[in-house]
């Protein structure tokens, strides 16, 4: 058996052009965007063409031999050129993209699956996200299969891995989840460069590697050895030359590898100049032959790479290749631990240039200076696989949801028990639209009360597992019972695996071709543990709802360490997620139900004249909600009030002419709100009580609604605006939520009226609710005194002195 058994010689040979191709578009895209179009502005931005080039033949062997078109790629944020170039010689990337690199508009400074216009399977950026993305996609094309059973091709998911990248810890969260959940069909690919943005990486860390992923289940392939080295290792003191090698320390390596043939020479005779054959077989080197030997490392090297994966193509097991490579390899810049940032100075660009017989002006012809004819290469690239004329992306039809959900309100519920209670009354059905819904939560299954639906529905797993305690005739109010039919995802309590859990379910019309309506639970306060993978699903328009209960103070006895203060400002500022924080089980039914439709969504569609936001793009929900029991409303939502519910307020007592009070409140402080409403009756004219189901819609549409203005659409109003058009200007407004007061804070810029936030800013104490309302000023009495405060009139009789 040849190291290349499946690949003929001619083959190899373009692909070893097609990857010096590679790294002279990647290095020169990145020199392009410095030196030749931002240069007027003397604006540098980070270089990373060394970092590129240390994937050029790994991502060379992958993209133009290994993958299909079913498999999905996560690269390594700062391989980003590297992707482009190669999407622009298999015709996927134009060449105005690559000349605007990092430009408005133009190729993405790190892959992105929503700005870029080739094939960006994931996005990447924050580093480690991307690859455990890969791991969950992997775990939900599983789910895919087993619900919606297709001949479509089971795609491999593939991460190209940053060695400095495995230290981001949500990469371990989430190899043990995958170890839980069975994982296959997932590479991951280490460009082990031992560099990182700083410096040079501990020594040994291969070995801690291989043991953590071997402990997972995985299986190790290392590639360190190119064809090069191996050969050398058969002849006479190769032997030795491979002892030191291995024993060279990282710093090193990369020390002499920047310094090139002659240096290498030098120390290895140091080293090893006495000991007979292996200084013949030094001699036998050129400096510069020498200096392509020891850069000769696994990574660098085709028939190496193409070996390791050609293997690893015949199992399913999730495999780790742990690849050396040399940062900046084929670069002016290679090895040097200051290069992370580096770039090749002009001169340097221009001996490259040379050296890859491209001739100046052009830089850009995808064939120029390689040896093979065009026609060859051209006919090599129409038939790569991974290259298929059709999209790589799916699409899902629109799957019809109810406009609206049942529920049987109680008198006195919470929003958590009104979440329950609809995922209960949703899983009795079995709908196309039910049979889609898909929940997790990281190990807060129950106490955010997504047991009753669990209890219908099953927990997800490729095998079937019974419930001992119910085998065991042990009384439980759970059944956990585990069956490929599943509509449960049970997670670990590593948050972070939550939201990409949440990105990998919220991407599958996408990537599987079936629509998955997922959603996740956590308390409100761990979101922040998750908050920037939360940003990465939402960047990648990846669609879900997220239920976050309990939250705030509300959650009273539960204290300080688990009160949520900020988390309706994130809701607020998080883009591509409309946040709502109902204080009513009928406005959550409401709510609920319109997001089903908006998770779908995916449209390009102008703001909406209605209420000013881009309703038909879509996107993802947040729903804060709350234990606090609280006494229902008996009412019916006709169609106005749905939609104002959806679009973020509604007058629950709507000001009089001669009002000089209004009190607006989100959330679960609803009571405090309308009980402060009755204690000021008798002082205060016509007070208007404002409820507000969601600030971040509110907020959204007004400032949409005065862009357009200043755009000439002169007769644009939002939603509040009109609410809020006949409220007398003297007027004063209190607004009143469990969370920050910026979060209702701004409703008084809408018409210049004064405003009083009351809200909590400090880290919480334990109590009662009484207690922590009155300790924090959000109880009916505190709304009264603000009120009094801001809108004099006589002294309101009811109003108690404040704590
Ligand atoms: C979460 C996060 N933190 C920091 C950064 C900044 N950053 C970008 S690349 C990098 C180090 C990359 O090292 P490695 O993964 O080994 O890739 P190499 O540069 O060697 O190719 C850092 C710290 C980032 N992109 N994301
Ligand atoms: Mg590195």
């Amino acid at each position: 058996m040849t190291m290349t058994q499946r690949i003929s010689d001619t083959d190899l040979k373009i692909l070893a052009e097609l990857e010096k191709k590679v790294l002279w578009l990647s290095s020169w895209t990145i020199h392009h965007a410095n030196h030749l179009r931002d240069s007027a502005d003397g604006l540098k931005v980070g270089g990373h063409q060394a970092s590129s080039a240390s994937l050029a033949a790994i991502m060379t062997a992958l993209y133009f031999h290994t993958l299909r078109p079913q498999d999905r790629v996560a690269v390594k944020p700062h391989a980003s050129p590297n992707f482009h170039a190669i999407q622009y010689l298999l015709g996927k990337q134009t060449r105005e993209k690559l000349e605007a690199f990092r430009g408005y508009k133009g190729a993405q400074s790190y892959p992105s699956r929503t700005k870029d216009t080739d094939d960006v399977d994931f996005s990447t950026g924050s580093v480690g996200l991307g690859v455990a993305q890969t791991l969950f996609s992997s775990l939900v094309q599983d789910y895919v299969r087993a619900h919606f059973p297709s001949n479509k091709p089971e795609g491999r998911m593939v991460a190209l891995v940053g060695d400095a990248e495995m230290d981001e810890g949500n990469i371990f969260e989430a190899m043990l989840e995958g170890w839980k959940q069975g994982l296959r069909n997932c590479w991951w690919v280490i460009d082990y460069n031992r560099q990182s943005l700083d410096a040079v990486i501990r020594e040994g860390l291969w070995s801690r590697y291989e043991a953590l992923f071997k402990a997972f289940g995985w299986d190790v392939v290392i590639v360190k050895h190119g064809s090069l080295q191996q050969a050398a290792f058969k002849e006479p003191g190769g032997e030795a030359l491979r002892g030191w090698i291995d024993n060279c320390p990282n710093q090193l390596y990369s020390a002499l590898t920047f310094q090139g043939g002659a240096a290498w020479r030098k120390r290895l005779m140091n080293d090893l100049g006495d000991q007979g054959p292996v200084t013949r077989l030094l001699d036998n080197r050129s400096d510069d032959e020498l200096a392509r030997l020891m850069g000769n490392l696994g990574g660098h090297d085709l028939p190496a790479l193409i070996e390791a994966f050609d293997k690893a193509t015949t199992h399913d097991r999730p495999t780790c290749f742990i690849c050396y490579t040399i940062k900046g390899s084929g670069l002016a810049l290679a090895g040097h631990k200051d290069n992370h940032a580096g770039m090749m100075t002009p001169a340097q660009m221009e001996s490259l240039r040379e050296s890859m017989h491209v001739r100046a002006g052009h830089e850009w012809d995808r064939f120029e200076g390689l040896s093979t004819p065009g026609e060859a290469l051209q006919a090599f690239l129409d038939r790569v696989p991974f290259a298929t004329k059709e999209s790589r992306r799916y699409q899902a039809p629109h799957v019809d949801v109810p406009t609206e959900l049942a529920v049987t309100i109680q008198p006195t519920m919470s929003t958590q028990m009104g979440f329950g209670q609809l995922l209960n009354e949703l899983g009795r059905g079995n709908s196309d639209f039910v049979k889609r819904i898909v929940t997790t939560s990281p190990d807060v299954t129950v106490s955010t009360n997504l047991g009753p639906w669990v209890n219908r529905r099953n927990l997800f797993a490729r095998e079937k597992m019974a419930d001992t305690f119910k085998s065991e005739r042990i009384a439980s109010t759970f059944n956990w019972e585990f069956a490929p039919s599943g509509q449960h995802i049970e997670l670990g309590i590593a948050e972070n695996n939550l939201f990409i859990a949440l990105s990998a379910l919220g991407l599958s019309h996408s990537i599987n071709g079936e629509r998955l309506f997922p959603i996740g639970t956590l308390y409100d306060p761990f979101i922040a543990r998750g908050l920037d993978a939360l940003n990465y699903a939402c960047y990648q328009e990846a669609r879900f709802i997220l239920v976050a209960t309990p939250s705030g103070i509300t959650l009273a006895g539960e204290g300080g360490a688990h009160q949520s203060i900020g988390t309706p400002l994130i809701g607020m500022a998080q883009d591509g997620l409309a946040a709502f924080e109902p204080a009513y089980v009928d406005e959550l039914a409401a709510i609920m139900a319109w997001s089903f439709d908006y998770i779908q969504k995916g449209g390009e569609g102008q703001p909406s004249e209605r209420n000013w936001l881009r309703d038909e793009t879509g996107g993802s929900v947040y729903l804060r909600l709350s234990t606090r029991p609280v006494e229902q409303i008996k009412r019916t939502i006709d169609a106005d009030l749905r939609h104002a519910i959806i679009d973020g307020a509604y007058w629950m007592r709507k000001p009089g002419p001669n009002c000089q009070v209004v009190v607006a409140y989100t959330g679960a402080v609803a009571p405090e709100a309308i009980e402060s409403i009755g204690l000021m009756a008798e002082d205060r004219r016509d007070v208007g009580l404002l409820a507000v189901t969601s600030a971040d819609r509110l907020n959204a549409g007004w400032t949409a609604a005065q862009r357009a203005r200043e755009r000439g659409l002169v007769n644009a109003r939002s939603h509040i605006e009109r609410l809020m058009a006949d409220v007398p200007a003297h007027c004063g407004i209190v607004t009143v939520c469990d969370a920050h007061p910026a979060t209702l804070g701004w409703l008084g810029a809408i018409h210049g009226h004064r405003t009083r936030g009351l809200g909590v800013e400090h880290f919480g104490q334990t109590g009662s609710i009484p207690d922590l309302y009155r300790h924090y000023g959000i109880d009916a009495n505190a709304i009264v005194a603000a009120a009094e405060t801001i809108a004099p009139g006589r002294p309101i009789r009811y109003l108690k002195a404040l704590p």
